[in-house]
């Protein structure tokens, strides 16, 4: 049955996209929540975006959201006197939203260890680097400074270890000798805006589970470094 006002089944995959930015990795999964799968008819993400959260009320993926009709919600760090505080507050707006996962897609705070807790194996990051190299900030530039001839990104379970967590999915790009920190932040775009959406299509429909803190996908444990999905030597 199709309930007409949302167009998605009332028993669809919620999920919460937290964001501070341009939110195009959010527009790559707008787009494939927006498209028919071919065989089944459902959605080809396998659930409905129910809300964007921004900690930044200029990041330009709310006004994305809005493009798409999806409820939007800024909570803002200056508002409040402590992370702790701030977690809470948003640990409760996703909470109200009821999410199958929740996403973060180009958040840029740091959560706390209970917000973490509260939401372990239901809490999604992509990194742009291959992890475990560059946890953290300024990820092209240093894979530029360090001279490496590959670099990408990665998709992972969030712990409460910054940028450790389990492992899901990674893509690699080449290095060129022309590139710089733009030209290699847009070929790792490129790949992220395939992979996210596989990686959310995977969790939504059942078949990748973080069980024991160890990622499963149909069941079978995945390897450290995740899958590798795809090389890409002529980039
Ligand atoms: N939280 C936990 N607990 N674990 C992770 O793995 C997380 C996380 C929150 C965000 C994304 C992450 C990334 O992919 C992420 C993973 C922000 C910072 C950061 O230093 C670091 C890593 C990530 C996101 N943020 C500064 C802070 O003090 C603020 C920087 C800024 O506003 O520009 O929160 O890279
Ligand atoms: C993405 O490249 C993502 O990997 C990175 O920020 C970009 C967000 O782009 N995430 C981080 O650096 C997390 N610290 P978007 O807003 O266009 O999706």
């Amino acid at each position: 049955m199709i309930s007409p006002e949302t167009d998605a089944a009332p028993d669809a995959r919620r999920v919460v996209v937290l964001i501070s930015g341009n939110g195009s990795n959010l527009q790559a999964l707008i787009d494939t929540a927006q498209t028919k799968d071919g065989l089944s008819g459902a959605n080809s993400l396998g659930g409905e975006i129910v809300a964007v959260i921004s900690d930044k009320a200029e990041a330009f993926g709310l006004e994305r959201a809005r493009q798409a009709n999806i409820p939007t919600l800024t909570l803002s760090a200056k508002d409040f006197p402590s992370r702790e505080t701030y977690d809470l507050q948003l640990a409760r707006l996703v909470e109200e939203q009821q999410p199958d996962l929740i996403v973060l897609a180009g958040f840029m705070r740091i959560l706390s260890p209970a917000f973490v807790i509260k939401f372990h194996g239901k809490l999604l990051n992509i990194h742009p680097s291959l992890l475990p190299k560059y946890k953290g900030l300024h990820t092209h530039r240093r894979a530029l400074q360090a001279g490496d001839e590959e670099h990408g990104l990665s998709i992972h379970f969030v712990t409460e270890e910054l940028d450790g967590g389990p492992l899901i999915l990674q893509s690699k790009v080449t290095v060129t000798l022309d590139d710089d920190e733009a030209s290699l932040a847009s070929k790792v775009q490129v790949q992220e805006h395939i992979l996210y959406p596989i990686a959310v299509r995977w969790f939504l429909q059942g078949r990748l589970q973080l069980i024991s803190n160890y990622p499963t996908l149909d069941g079978k444990p995945l390897p450290i470094q995740g899958v590798l999905y795809q090389e890409n030597p002529s980039n």
